[in-house]
C-alpha cells in the first residue's frame, strides 16, 4: 500500500504483547485507518511516550493530538468514525453501560490479567524475548539479554506481582467472568445494546493473553508454552460463556481481511 499523509501523521507507540495496546489497534484496523506502530522494548518506550505527555502505552499521535489512555483514544477514533462504525452508542443511558463496563475491565480486569500472566511468564526468558522483542527496533533486541533482568525487576514491582497478588488476581478474573456470564445468559450477541462496542472490544482484548484468539493482532504466547498452570486456566475459562464470546468476537469482528498495519522495524 502506498504511504499517504494520514498513513505517516498516525503512530501508535506499543509493546507488542500489550493487551491495551491491542485495544487500539483493533479500533484503528476497525476503521480502517491507515497507521504506523512503532513497538519498544518496555523500558525504552519511555523515550517516546515521556516527551509526549504520556508514560504508559499505547499511546497514539494523530494529526488532531497525542493521546495517552487506550480509552481516551478510543473517544477520539469514535468522533472521526462513520455512524456504524462507532464504538459508543448515541443513546446516552446505554453508553453509560458501555462506559461502565469498559472502566471496569480497565481497571479491574486488564490489571489482574497482567500481573496474573507476568507471575508466572516473567522467569522464561526465551519466551519473554519472544513476547517483548517482536518488531521493535534492531538496537532494543541486541540489548535485550543486557536489560531484561531490571525490566524483570521493574514490572515485578510497578504491577506489584507476587504469589499472593497473582491468586488475588485470578479470583478477580474469575469473579468478572461470571459477571460477563450472567451478561450473557439471556442469549444477547453483545454486552449493551444490539451492537458491537467499546465493551466488547475492551473484555475481548483483556482476556486475549489467557485465551490467546489466532486473531490477536499483537503477540501472544502459544498454548504450548504455557506453563500448566495458565494452560488450566486457558481451557477453564475459553469453555465459558464469557469464553466462548470473547473468541466469537476475535472470529467475527476483528478480522479485516488485510492488515493496514505498518509496522516498523529495525
Ligand atoms: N490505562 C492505560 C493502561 C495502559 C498500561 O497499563 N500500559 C502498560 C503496558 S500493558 C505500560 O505501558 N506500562 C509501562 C509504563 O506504565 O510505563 C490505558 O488503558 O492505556
Amino acid at each position: 500500500m502506498q504511504a499517504n499523509s494520514q498513513e505517516k501523521s498516525t503512530r501508535l507507540i506499543a509493546f507488542a504483547v500489550s493487551h491495551y495496546c491491542e485495544k487500539v489497534r483493533w479500533a484503528l484496523e476497525r476503521q480502517s485507518i491507515p497507521f504506523i506502530e512503532e513497538r519498544h522494548v518496555p523500558g525504552f518506550h519511555w523515550l517516546f511516550t515521556l516527551p509526549n505527555g504520556g508514560k504508559s502505552v499505547p499511546l497514539l499521535l494523530t494529526k488532531a493530538g497525542i493521546f495517552t489512555d487506550s480509552t481516551d483514544i478510543l473517544h477520539y477514533l469514535d468522533v472521526i468514525a462513520p455512524t456504524s462504525q462507532r464504538l459508543y452508542p448515541a443513546d446516552p443511558e446505554l453508553r453509560r453501560e458501555v462506559e461502565t463496563l469498559e472502566d471496569l475491565f480497565d481497571t479491574i480486569l486488564g490489571v489482574s490479567v497482567r500481573r496474573w500472566a507476568y507471575f508466572y511468564l516473567l522467569n522464561n526468558y526465551k519466551l519473554m524475548q519472544k513476547l517483548l522483542c517482536d518488531g521493535v527496533p534492531a538496537v532494543e533486541s541486541i540489548l535485550f539479554p543486557i536489560v531484561f533482568s531490571q525490566v524483570r525487576f521493574i514490572t515485578r514491582k510497578d504491577y506489584n506481582i507476587t504469589a499472593e497478588s497473582a491468586a488475588d488476581s485470578l479470583n478477580q478474573i474469575k469473579g468478572l467472568f461470571e459477571k460477563v456470564n450472567n451478561l450473557l445468559a439471556d442469549g444477547r450477541s453483545y454486552l449493551v445494546g444490539n451492537s458491537f462496542s467499546a465493551a466488547d472490544l475492551t473484555f475481548a482484548c483483556l482476556v486475549a493473553p489467557i485465551l490467546i484468539p489466532p486473531e490477536y493482532g499483537g503477540k501472544t504466547a502459544a498454548l504450548d508454552e504455557l506453563p500448566d498452570e495458565m494452560a488450566v486456566v486457558h481451557h477453564e475459562l475459553r469453555n465459558t460463556l464469557a469464553g466462548a464470546f470473547a473468541l466469537r468476537l476475535f472470529r467475527e469482528e476483528r478480522r479485516n481481511g488485510f492488515r493496514l498495519t505498518n509496522l516498523v522495524q529495525g
